[in-house]
């Protein structure tokens, strides 16, 4: 039951997390010197640092999300049975209750969605637009023969900007991308909720509502990448026109009606270690889709989780939409980034959904692209506190696949982020001062 209404009256209030803590997990504290030596066999690289090494890890949202003891009880109810489990049939109807998507192929995580639905969609020589590029989004892609085509707004490459739906589309470069190579090269467009690498920066309805209006007149399918699309949702109910009052499972719900099928790694929105699916509505489509998902991850009905799996996942969605929930989530990701910005520190503003992210440019203004600011930003974050944070720049950004030279992408971030129900205030506020001290 939500204690308030989310009125603009009621949000000047204090607010804590909807839960109690019922399991701890102990976390070993470093030495400087132990971090420096752990860094330096790391390679300077945070992905390489084993999490025994790590204090308060941030380095993702991804799969590090505490459960409810709700999901951990469905845990206990999984059906391992290799066809027709119990809980694939829970997993589809929480689908189909809170996206609206009538099939589902379960797979192992997202990027295994992403596999098959390029294989099934993607033609050599197509073209596949989406607002920003996501890494293992643009490769499945790629691998499937296609080309990715960023049609963002502007606004979105620019870490200062404070447009308020960052991951809108810009309708006049779809247009462009759509008159140069024709409806019939473009497979989907490729639309992402809270976009990753812009920041988790929101798309608004309104702009979602126009790009489905202009791939109707030209009989294109939108895919949506449902990863986050929960906290997408919660800046839509804060921040968009006419929105205040529907909640958050409705703002979802319309969001995923305005789509043709979604791709999802459920480690992230759906509050679970290991998972995801593929949802599609078109019949023919799916059919396709479940006969590749036996070759590459499993049976249509477990399609690489395990019962038990499905069953966290089933309920992880439903509260995933909890308002008290996800205003705690995307709060503690506000509470944080106002701690940064008071300091001075330069970040993406406005504040994301799922993490910080530092402006690295900005940051360290003195170092060349291609001596790689973002990461020596990690790296130094890590050996000051033992805080673990992500590289998002031209490491993460690849070579060019032609040319072989760095991407030099004009965003050169280290992403500070939170996992969901893991960490308190006071973690917060010891990273914040870390951060603030290497700054
Ligand atoms: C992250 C993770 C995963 C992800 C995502 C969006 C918007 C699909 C996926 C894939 C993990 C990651 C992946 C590649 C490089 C760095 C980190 N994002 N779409 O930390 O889902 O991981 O389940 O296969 O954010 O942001 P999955």
């Amino acid at each position: 039951m939500s204690t308030d209404d989310g009125t603009p009256a009621q949000r000047t209030r204090s607010w804590a997390e909807p839960f109690k803590i019922k399991m701890v997990e102990p976390l070993k504290m470093t030495t400087r010197a132990e971090r420096e030596v752990a860094i330096r066999e790391a390679g300077y690289n945070t992905f390489l640092l084993r999490s025994e090494d790590v204090y308060i890890d941030l380095l993702t949202d991804s799969g590090t999300n505490a459960m409810s003891d709700r999901q951990w009880a469905g845990m206990m109810l999984g059906d391992e049975a290799y066809a027709g489990s119990r809980n694939f049939y829970h997993l589809e109807a929480a689908v189909q209750e809170l996206y609206g998507y009538r099939h589902l192929v379960p797979t192992h995580q997202g990027r295994g969605a992403e596999h098959i639905l390029s294989k099934i969609m993607i033609s050599p020589g197509d073209v596949v637009p989406g607002n920003m590029y996501f890494t293992t989004t643009r490769l499945h892609q790629e691998l499937a023969g296609g080309t990715f085509v960023d049609v963002i707004i502007d606004e979105a490459h620019d870490p200062t900007n404070l447009h308020p739906f960052k991951g809108n589309v810009d309708l006049a470069k779809l247009q462009r991308v759509i008159e140069q190579h024709g409806a019939d090269k473009i497979p989907y467009v490729c639309i992402a909720t809270a976009v990753n690498m812009a920041g988790g920066q929101p798309i608004s309805l309104a702009n979602l509502r126009e790009v489905r209006a202009m791939c109707d007149a030209h009989g294109i399918r939108i895919i949506h990448d449902a990863t986050r699309v929960a906290e997408n949702a919660f800046f839509i109910k804060e921040r968009e026109p006419g929105c205040a009052d529907m909640t958050i499972a409705e703002i979802v719900r319309a969001i995923c009606d305005l789509t043709d099928g979604c791709t999802m790694s459920a480690k992230k929105d759906a509050l679970v270690n290991i998972g995801g699916f593929l949802a599609l509505n078109d019949d023919d489509l799916f059919d396709a889709a479940r006969n590749m998902v036996v070759i590459y991850e499993g049976l249509h009905t477990y399609g690489g989780m395990a019962g038990r799996d499905m069953e966290a996942v089933s309920i992880g969605l439903h509260e995933s939409v909890e308002y008290d929930h996800i205003r705690a989530r995307v709060g503690q990701v506000a509470y944080l980034g106002r701690k940064l910005q008071d300091a001075g520190v330069p970040i993406v503003v406005p504040i994301g959904s799922h993490g910080v992210f530092l402006d690295a440019r900005a940051f360290l203004p003195h170092l060349d692209q291609d001596t790689y600011p973002a990461q020596a930003l990690a790296a130094e974050i890590y050996l000051d506190s033992g805080v673990r944070t992500m590289e998002r720049g031209n490491v993460s950004s690849g070579r060019d696949p032609a040319t072989g030279e760095n991407r030099h992408p004009r965003l050169e971030l280290v992403r500070i982020t939170l996992p969901r129900r893991v960490y308190t205030q006071a973690h917060m506020d010891v990273t914040a001062e870390s951060i603030v001290e290497v700054y």
